[in-house]
C-alpha cells in the first residue's frame, strides 16, 4: 500500500539519464512499491541506427531494473553477442555503435510498435513489463527531442560525439532540438502534479537532466513545486563516475567539476542535496545556497549501496518506505 504524505500527494518521481541514473533507480525500485515510483528518463540521446529507434537511456534503466544490464559497461544486454553487427559491417554498414544481438531484437520490436502507432511511453511500458520490470519507466516525452553537440568540428548528435568521436571534439554549445515544441509525456505530467518528492538521480546535469528540464513547463513546475526535491550529486571528489561529465563541466560551468558546481547548476530547483563523504568540505558552501545537505557514501557498486543511498534519499525527503 502506498502512503500519502498528508497533502494528497504520494510517491516519488525520479529523473534519470543512463548508467548513474539507472543505479539509483534500481535502489529506489527495491524499496518503493511500483505505484510509489515513476522513473522519467532522458530521450535526448535517442538515435536512429539501421532504421531502428534506439533509446539508450531508457534501455539502460530498463535492463538495470530487469537485472539484464551488462555489469561491465552498465549499458547493453549482459552476455550479448554481436553477430548481426559483424554481418552489417561485411554488408558495408558503418557500424560504429555497439548494438548486440539481444539489444537489436529490442530495437526491432520497439520500432515496429512505434510504426504501428503506439507512443514511446506505451511501447516503453509494454517492453519493460515483458522484461519483468514492475515500476513505470517513462520517456520524458513521446515527441522527438535530440541533444545536439556544437563543437569546433561542427554540429553532431550525442552518440556521434560520445561514441563515434570518443568525446574528443571540443564542445562549445548544446541544444535540445525539438524540446520547445515537445510535450512532457502524459505520465510525467501527472507525476509532476501528484508526487510527494522529486529525485534528481546522479546523472550528468548538462547532458542527461537538462534535456528533461528543457521541456515546456517542466522547469517551472519543479521550481514552483512545494515538495522536497533531492539532488544526488553525480560528481564525487571532483570526478565524474562515468562519461564525459568532467569535461562538459569545464565547458559549461566554466569551473572544474565539483559537488558545489552541481549544487550551483541546480540552484533554485531543489531543496535537498546529497553529496559524497569525499566532498564534505563543501557542505557549508552548498548549505549557503539554501539546500539541506546530506553527506554520505554515494558510490554505488553493489545493490546494497544502491539500496542504502535510496533509503537515505527517501528518509531525507520524508517519504515513508
Ligand atoms: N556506449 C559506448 O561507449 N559505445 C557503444 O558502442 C555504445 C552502444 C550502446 C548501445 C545501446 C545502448 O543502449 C547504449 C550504448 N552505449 C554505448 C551507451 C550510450 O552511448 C550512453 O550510455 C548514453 O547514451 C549516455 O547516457
Amino acid at each position: 500500500m502506498t502512503q500519502s504524505s498528508g497533502n494528497g500527494r504520494s510517491g516519488v518521481l525520479a529523473l534519470a539519464g543512463g548508467v548513474g541514473g539507472a543505479k539509483l533507480a534500481v535502489g529506489l525500485a527495491r524499496i518503493l512499491n511500483p505505484n510509489a515510483l515513476t522513473i522519467v528518463v532522458n530521450t535526448g540521446d535517442d538515435e536512429t541506427f539501421y532504421g531502428l529507434h534506439i533509446s539508450p537511456d531508457i534501455d539502460t534503466v530498463t535492463y538495470s531494473l530487469a537485472g539484464l544490464a551488462n555489469p561491465d559497461t552498465g549499458w547493453g544486454f549482459a552476455g550479448d553477442t554481436f553477430n548481426a553487427l559483424e554481418t552489417l559491417k561485411t554488408l558495408g554498414a558503418d557500424a560504429w555503435f555497439g548494438l548486440g544481438d539481444h539489444d537489436l531484437a529490442l530495437h526491432l520490436r520497439r520500432t515496429d510498435m512505434l510504426r504501428s502507432g503506439m507512443t514511446l511511453s506505451e511501447v516503453t511500458l509494454d517492453l519493460a513489463r515483458r522484461m519483468g520490470v514492475r515500476h513505470p519507466v517513462i520517456p520524458m516525452s513521446d515527441e522527438p527531442v535530440r541533444t545536439i553537440i556544437k563543437s569546433t568540428d561542427g554540429e553532431m548528435s550525442f552518440q556521434e560525439y560520445f561514441v563515434h568521436r570518443r568525446s574528443e571534439p571540443e564542445v562549445i554549445g548544446l541544444t535540445f532540438e525539438g524540446a520547445d515544441s515537445a510535450n512532457a509525456s502524459p505520465v510525467f505530467q501527472r507525476a509532476l502534479e501528484n508526487v510527494e518528492a522529486i529525485v534528481f538521480c546522479p546523472s550528468n546535469p548538462f547532458l542527461s537532466v537538462d534535456p528533461i528540464l528543457a521541456l515546456p513547463d517542466v522547469r517551472e513546475m519543479i521550481v514552483a513545486s512545494d515538495v522536497p526535491r533531492v539532488i544526488v550529486s553525480p560528481i564525487i571528489g571532483g570526478r565524474a563516475v562515468k562519461g564525459p561529465a568532467a569535461r562538459i563541466f569545464e565547458t559549461f560551468a566554466h569551473k572544474p567539476p565539483s559537488a558545489l558546481a552541481v549544487a550551483e547548476h541546480y540552484e533554485g530547483m531543489a531543496t535537498h542535496f546529497v553529496m559524497d563523504n569525499e566532498d564534505a568540505a563543501s557542505r557549508g558552501a552548498v548549505e549557503a545556497l539554501g539546500y539541506q545537505v546530506l553527506v554520505t557514501e554515494t558510490l554505488m557498486i553493489e545493490d546494497t549501496h544502491k539500496i542504502a543511498l535510496s533509503t537515505a534519499v527517501c528518509k531525507m525527503a520524508g517519504v515513508s518506505i
